[in-house]
């Protein structure tokens, strides 16, 4: 499948100051960016990350991850200190992963820091660095649940969550499947009461309670991927190989202000 033709999908060469900000703006609502990192080094960087090994999430299980995403500590004390603990060493971890190529998150942040005259930090928590650059690694056949990434939920009354604006998921596509695995998203913005009552007990809402898409990007091995994570949106099931990702959350809170990374 081919990217649905919308304008809600812009497809450029490099990342610019002025897309980020047709992002911030709303204007668009996907910016995908071919060759971010070399097809050549993709294959490598897998084998890196196959070999470090993905354990599932806490709380979606058949999802894999290396790394671990603040979504999962679910507000509970031991896991937020786990959490803060780990989120450095993490980092390294995911380095080494990449070795001996950059970690396409580390890139990823250096050359926003350049296009953003504020800069581009790493977030920070209760005064505690936030990690960074989560693998994802999604099996044949099961999809990411449609949901909405909100920061505020897991760190609620938080000057931090309070302040952001908008919060974009950032994925850099390391290994995709050759069918299936789109990024699919609903043009709808539900509040977070509303989609905690449509999940229910599971992680997020299945597919099948969802009309169709609106639209989908079928992200390619080398990709970088910005969209608005409070729209609701879904990974399609892949077929045939595991869908590696290496990704993070970009955080707006204003013009003169640093934009934030954290996982
Ligand atoms: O892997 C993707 O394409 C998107 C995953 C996702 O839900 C996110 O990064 O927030
Ligand atoms: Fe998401």
């Amino acid at each position: 499948m081919l990217d649905t033709l919308t304008r809600e999908i812009r497809v450029a060469e490099a990342l610019t100051k002025r897309d980020l900000d047709d992002l911030i703006a709303n204007e668009i609502q996907v910016l995908r960016i071919p060759d971010f990192i070399p097809k050549e080094t993709c294959g490598t960087i897998s084998t890196g990350l196959k070999s470090t090994g993905y354990v599932d999430y806490r709380n979606a299980p058949q999802v894999g991850r290396i790394g671990m995403s603040y979504f999962e500590t679910a507000r509970d004390p031991e896991i937020v200190d786990f959490y803060f603990k780990n989120a450095l060493a993490n980092i390294d971890l995911l380095r080494r992963a990449c070795s001996p190529y950059p970690c396409p998150m580390d890139t990823f942040r250096c050359l926003v820091d350049e296009i953003w005259n504020p800069g581009c930090t790493l977030q920070t928590l209760f005064g505690k660095k936030m990690f960074v650059g989560l693998s994802r690694s999604m099996k044949p056949g099961v999809p990411l649940k449609a949901h909405h990434d909100m920061f505020g939920r897991h760190a609620p009354d938080t000057p931090e969550a309070d302040s952001l604006i908008s919060q974009f998921g950032v994925n850099v596509y390391v290994d995709v499947p050759e069918i299936g695995g789109e990024l699919a998203m609903w043009d709808v913005e539900i509040s977070d009461e509303e989609f905690l009552e449509k999940r229910g007990g599971d992680y997020a809402i299945p597919l099948d309670q969802l009309g169709p898409h609106d639209y989908a990007v079928k992200p390619e091995n080398g990709d970088l991927i910005l969209f608005n994570a409070r729209k609701l949106h879904a990974v399609l099931a892949g077929t045939g190989t595991d869908r590696l990702t290496i990704s993070a959350f970009l955080g707006y809170r204003g013009a003169e202000e640093p934009l934030t990374v954290w996982s």
